[in-house]
């Protein structure tokens, strides 16, 4: 049966999908694997199975836009393009990382690239991802601010004030919930009585869509949408990608509270394994071309993570200056 969502649309847009989410993949697991050998002693928060929300979101934003994550945020920042030796550099502590090693795995940020913040608190980027998009407008700039968060987040107050404000004022913000499945070691279904996360913004008065975020097409035509709308001076939108967290909470996590079935079946669908067969499937690529996107994503990494691993480390004298910012 011909795939019609892959063929109405351009090459381009596919080629570039399939190939962040490639990148993706492959350094998260290089991230792993470097952590399991003791190359990396750092915390780390897998996006493993996540990456079809972050290529398709990030392949609906302009360069210039803004973005906010959170400590589960590698793959929205590749996504948002910020380059990946910086970011690994930043893990490891270096002084070549793009926070100069001060902000480790949790917090990456690189505003020359859009990515604002990345914060290890729960819900908090959203009122940020609110005041950028004030700030913006305010300041008579085109952009738009999207922020990510899990399922988790959804249940703090900071969503709930942050959401309702930006509907009010009819800010220029795209709410990307990452419905995982899990926020933490608790199934969303023990926290929230709807089935839909998106159902809940409707008391806020601003619209809310569900869709497969394992498939990026479908999110990025829904986060296209969502964009479009907030540039046009429409106000925000609440876009839930349903996906599945391939690993624990964070790498290391015995991952005891998962049934094993559920995970099996959820690695036996891969994301990023899926859509590359559906593009050599629908003669897009075919395997030759589909294996060189690999092999370019794997000497990236590859050369990203010896760049950053052999660049210095940063001077404890460093953790004193860019604390304030300049008035
Ligand atoms: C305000 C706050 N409360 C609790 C925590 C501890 N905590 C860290 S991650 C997490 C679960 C978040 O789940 P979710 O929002 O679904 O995001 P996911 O980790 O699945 O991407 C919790 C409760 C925290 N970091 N911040």
């Amino acid at each position: 049966m011909p795939d019609d969502a892959v063929s109405g649309q351009p090459r381009e847009l596919l080629v570039a999908l399939l190939t962040t989410m490639t990148r993706i993949m492959v350094a998260d697991q290089r991230i792993r694997d470097g952590i399991a050998r003791g190359e990396l002693l750092a915390s780390y928060w897998p996006c493993a199975g996540q990456e079809a929300v972050a290529a398709g979101v990030g392949a609906a934003l302009a360069p210039t836009d803004w973005m906010v994550t959170t400590y589960r945020g590698l793959h929205d920042q590749l996504a948002k393009g910020v380059p990946l030796e910086p970011i690994l550099a930043e893990m490891a502590g270096r002084a070549t990382g793009c926070c100069g090693g001060k902000g480790g795995t949790m917090h990456v940020t690189d505003p020359e690239h859009g990515l604002m913040l990345s914060t290890g608190i729960v819900g908090a980027g959203i009122p940020v991802a609110v005041g950028l998009a004030l700030a913006a407008r305010t300041r008579g700039e085109d952009r738009v601010v999207t922020v990510s968060f899990g399922d988790g987040a959804v249940n703090t107050g900071a969503f709930h004030e942050g959401v309702n404000l930006a509907a009010v004022w009819e800010l220029p913000v795209v709410l990307v919930c990452q419905n995982n499945g899990y926020g933490e070691m608790t199934p969303i279904e023990h926290v929230q009585r709807v089935t839909r996360v998106s159902d809940r913004v409707a008391g806020y008065g601003i619209p809310g869509v569900t869709v497969d975020g394992n498939d990026p097409l479908a999110v990025h035509a829904a986060a296209a949408e969502a964009v479009a709308r907030a540039r046009a001076g429409g106000g925000p939108t609440l876009v839930e990608c349903v996906t599945y967290r391939l690993w624990g909470h964070y790498f290391g996590d015995p991952m005891a509270y998962i049934p094993p079935e559920q995970l099996e079946a959820a690695r036996a669908n891969h994301p990023v394994t899926s859509f590359r067969a559906r593009l050599v499937a629908a003669g897009v690529l075919d395997e030759a071309a589909a294996d060189a996107v690999d092999a370019e994503a794997a000497a990236e990494v590859e050369g990203a993570w010896r760049g950053a691993m052999e660049a210095a480390a940063a001077s404890p004298g460093s953790a004193l200056t860019d604390v304030y910012a300049g008035a």
